[in-house]
């Protein structure tokens, strides 16, 4: 990550005039609330159908609970220089085994305006810290992406991105600096637009940001504060060019969500919009496996460490007219492809508290 080339603003046109955006809007939510059809609230009712979800989710659930509190009555003898503040808080995300840790201002716009209960939401921390947790490679390799699996890969970071924001955000109060954890039921702000400000990668076809290491391949937890610390810069790697050439992830989606054509300007950003109803209801609904993360497995940027990868990852970023070829190479070597000897969980599916077979009867 130290080595990317670092810009002063971000890839994609980001301007003051966004407006913050009500948590009543997130298609979950909705969902919840009976926006998308009666199916789809009852099956979202319902809870998770394969039980290393359930279980994740318990565990974020629990983290949820813990994500605020009151700071120190004073303030612990440390330095305030933002920059010895901001290598100890991305050393402490390390040493609790994050896989990537940024930093970057806080706007109001990235606050929602109210939360899922309709409450209005105040937030006046000027820092955002993202913690970003792998959902796994070699499982990943195993999935077709939209299979029993992907719910349950998706808390795998869930669960672990929550349990370090709240001992960071912990930790953080009792140096006596007010701060609060951001885990996926307990969320005031929206995570993309801090990801991308914080450099860890650059805005991408399906909407959200891709990590040239990770891909699209991870979940986050944030930790907000009043810590003096240091932003980083937002990166360019070369991803606008690619994906304006790439349409993997769109013609892989099996809900087709994801749109082929180009970026708009909606709300003050430019962006790739997905038709967030599509993919919510696929993820909720999904006859053959529990929610979805096809678009990360499709992804060519979906790769292993390795030196054949960075040298790619050199040549988007230098070599712009060699995209198409890495793009069919990348088909060729079919990556995207399952790998049937790397599945190590069973198929099974929760129909009314008992576990079965999936598309097994159901009472
Ligand atoms: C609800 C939700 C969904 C829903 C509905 C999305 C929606 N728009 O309502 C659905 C089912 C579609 C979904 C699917 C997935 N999600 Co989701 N989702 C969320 C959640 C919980 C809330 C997002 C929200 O508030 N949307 C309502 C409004 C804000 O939506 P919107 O106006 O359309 O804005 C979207 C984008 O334009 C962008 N955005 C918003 N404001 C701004 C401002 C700027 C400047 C920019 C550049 C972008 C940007 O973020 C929004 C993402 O939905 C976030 C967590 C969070 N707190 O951010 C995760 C989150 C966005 N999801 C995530 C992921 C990884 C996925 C999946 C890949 C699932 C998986 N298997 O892991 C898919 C990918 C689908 C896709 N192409 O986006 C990650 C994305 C991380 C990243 N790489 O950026 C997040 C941050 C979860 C996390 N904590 O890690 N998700
Ligand atoms: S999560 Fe699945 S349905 Fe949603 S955009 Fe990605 S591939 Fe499409
Ligand atoms: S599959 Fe292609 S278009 Fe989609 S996010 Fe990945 S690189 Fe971009």
């Amino acid at each position: 990550m130290e080595r990317l080339k670092r810009v002063d603003w971000p890839t994609t046109l980001v301007t003051d005039e966004i407006k913050r955006v009500d948590q009543r809007e997130d298609g979950f939510v909705r969902a919840l609330r009976g926006g998308l059809g009666p199916a789809v609230a009852g099956a979202f009712c319902r809870g998770y159908k394969y039980p290393l979800s359930a279980a994740g989710a318990e565990m974020s659930a629990y983290l949820g609970a813990r994500a605020e509190g009151d700071k120190a009555a004073s303030k612990a003898p440390i330095p305030e220089e933002p920059e010895a503040l901001s290598r100890h808080i991305k050393r402490l995300g390390y040493f609790y085994r994050a896989d990537i840790v940024g930093i970057s201002e806080l706007p109001q716009w990235a606050v929602y305006s109210h939360d899922k209960e309709g409450n209005p939401v105040e937030l006046s921390h000027q820092s955002a810290i993202v913690i970003l947790v792998d959902q796994d490679y070699r499982t990943m390799r195993g999935s077709t992406g939209n299979d029993w699996i992907s719910n349950a890969q998706g808390y795998l970071s869930y669960s672990t991105a929550d349990f370090i924001s709240c001992i960071m955000a912990s930790y953080i109060r009792r140096l006596g600096y007010s701060a609060r954890a951001h885990t996926v039921d307990n969320s005031r702000v929206v995570i993309p637009p801090l990801l991308l400000l914080a450099g860890v990668g650059e805005i991408s076809r399906p909407g959200i940001v891709l990590n040239p290491f990770l891909g699209l391949r991870f979940k986050v937890a944030v930790v907000t504060t009043e810590l003096p610390l240091l932003p980083d810069k937002p990166v360019d790697f070369g991803l606008q060019e690619f994906c304006r050439k790439c349409q993997k992830c769109a013609a892989g989606c099996p809900a087709r969500a994801i749109p082929p054509g180009d970026t708009v300007v909606l709300n003050g950003y430019e962006n790739w919009r997905l038709d967030v109803e599509r993919c919510t209801k696929f993820r909720i609904l999904n006859p053959n496996g529990d929610y979805c993360g096809r678009c990360i497995k499709v992804c060519p940027w979906n790769k292993p460490a390795g030196r054949l990868h960075d040298m790619a990852r050199w040549m988007v970023a230098h070599t712009p007219w060699l995209d198409g070829f890495l793009i069919k190479m990348d088909s060729i070597i079919g990556y995207e492809e399952q790998d049937q000897a790397e599945k190590w969980w069973f198929d099974l599916e929760d129909i009314d508290g008992v576990l079965q077979p999936p598309g097994g009867r159901r009472a």
